[in-house]
């Protein structure tokens, strides 16, 4: 019987982290948002620009030395009459994306709800009564949109002992002090999101380094993803906790900000990109992507088994900037059309990158193969190399439909006859139906 029930519990266990993930490989896209009280700086401190390299915008109170009290300041700029995070989540429904990661506090350490941990928060620093996680929470329910929270566990520069990884603002800190942070503000802030704002589908956290190589201790770590468990079981967590991927812990991998996979991987994982440089709102932005990048990242990283959550940063009257909601419009309107070659799909494990015309998806429950066309062909014929197989049906997808393309099959190289116009300047998909792949 002992046998039995260790052997039940083992495949509970596994059947449970299985079915945790399975929304999220499926999901393949979903929102970043970084708001929070640098928002109100706009990526300039009395007239002065941030100064380093590394100019994201929320890095602003560190990076241009602005002192704790001169920094909440900014909450005055917050206009909570044109506030509407329903606005947000309706873009990220527009957008074709199936998830939100919501800046709960970054590393400014100003919590964007009224804590219970300190005065420093959003709301008691602007004296609102408005709660936009809560916001952002109900409007989530409403539009069938997952939430996770973004929560700079690690960075916090609003606490004397949190670890201040140059030494610049709060200076060194002993492991003692440091665990009077984490069991002071980190975990009670930590137990709050996971109770008073209803399912919480993931825990984003932040440290782009091993564990080992900062402050923290393993058992605190574990702290944290206990906590996760008992009060949000199906919560995923992601490796920037600073646990190793194939860590029990870790659900999913994210990758470096903006860094794009190279090769097919096994377990889930996920790029967190921008549509500038910068996270945060950035007055002085000076670098927007084209949307064809952005489909490049997108579809790149799904035939990589990967997904993409991408980020906006609203200012602080909550207004997105129209440069994010054009390129947005333009992603959401093709995943409208073709979203079946993204959603529920992954790629093709060996030599994913062959062909230079494109990318290539697979939805193994369809039996379909999903070629993606960046580059349509001159001479209108498509060559693709690797199938073993002959196609059932071979389709080139339009708005209305899709329109059967003839082809020929010499071994494993296939050439597919293209029309002259591609059905869509970004990314034209071709379907191949077989019987089984
Ligand atoms: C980085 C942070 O330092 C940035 O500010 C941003 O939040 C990005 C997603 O992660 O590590």
């Amino acid at each position: 019987i002992l046998i039995c029930l260790i052997s039940l519990f083992s495949y509970t266990l596994a059947a449970q982290t299985q079915s945790r993930t399975g929304w999220f490989e499926d999901a393949r896209f979903g929102m970043f948002i970084h708001w929070g009280l640098y928002s109100g700086a706009e990526g300039l401190w009395k007239g002065e620009k941030l100064r380093y390299l590394n100019n994201y915008a929320e890095w602003i109170r560190y990076r241009n030395r602005i002192s704790k009290e001169e920094y909440g300041t900014l909450a005055k700029r917050f206009d909570w009459e044109q506030i509407n995070p329903e606005e947000w989540v309706l873009l990220a429904k527009k957008s074709g994306m199936k998830y939100i990661i919501m800046t709960a506090k970054h590393h400014d350490g100003v919590a964007i709800w009224d804590t219970k941990i300190g005065d420093y928060s959003l709301p008691k620093l602007s004296g609102t009564k408005r709660d936009v996680i809560k916001e952002i929470a109900d409007a989530c329910r409403k539009h069938n949109m997952k939430l996770g929270f973004y929560y700079s566990h690690w960075i916090d520069w609003a606490h004397p002992y949190a670890w201040d990884h140059n030494q610049e603002l709060t200076g060194h800190v002993t492991d003692a002090q440091f665990n009077t942070y984490w069991q002071e503000k980190a975990l009670p802030q930590l137990q709050e999101l996971l109770t008073q704002y209803g399912d919480i589908a993931i825990m984003w956290f932040d440290m782009w380094i091993p564990y080992q190589q900062t402050i923290f201790k393993k058992e605190q770590l574990e702290q944290a993803v206990s906590l996760i468990r008992r009060l949000q079981p199906q919560c995923l967590i992601n490796s920037r906790l600073g646990l190793p991927t194939d860590a029990e812990y870790v659900d999913f991998e994210t990758l470096g900000d903006n860094q794009f996979g190279s090769n097919y991987v096994q377990h889930p994982w996920e790029t967190p990109g921008t549509i500038a440089h910068s996270w945060g709102y950035n007055g002085q932005e000076q670098e927007w992507k084209s949307t064809g990048q952005l489909f490049t990242s997108l579809v790149g990283n799904v035939a990589l088994n990967g997904g993409f959550t991408l980020n906006i940063g609203p200012r602080a009257n909550g207004k997105v900037p129209y440069e994010s909601i054009s390129r947005l419009n333009d992603l959401g309107t093709w995943l409208t059309k073709y979203g079946e070659s993204i959603y529920g799909t992954t790629g093709v494990p060996l030599r994913p990158n062959q062909h230079d015309w494109g990318k290539i998806t697979v939805n193994k429950e369809s039996n379909a193969v999903y070629l993606h066309v960046f580059n349509w062909p001159l001479d209108r014929v498509l060559r693709v190399s690797g199938f073993t197989e002959k196609p059932e049906s071979v389709a080139l997808l339009t708005a209305d439909g899709a329109t059967k393309l003839r082809y020929e099959q010499t071994g494993p190289i296939m050439h597919i006859n293209l029309p002259m116009n591609a059905p869509d300047h970004f990314d034209a998909v071709i379907r191949l139906t077989f019987k089984n792949i």
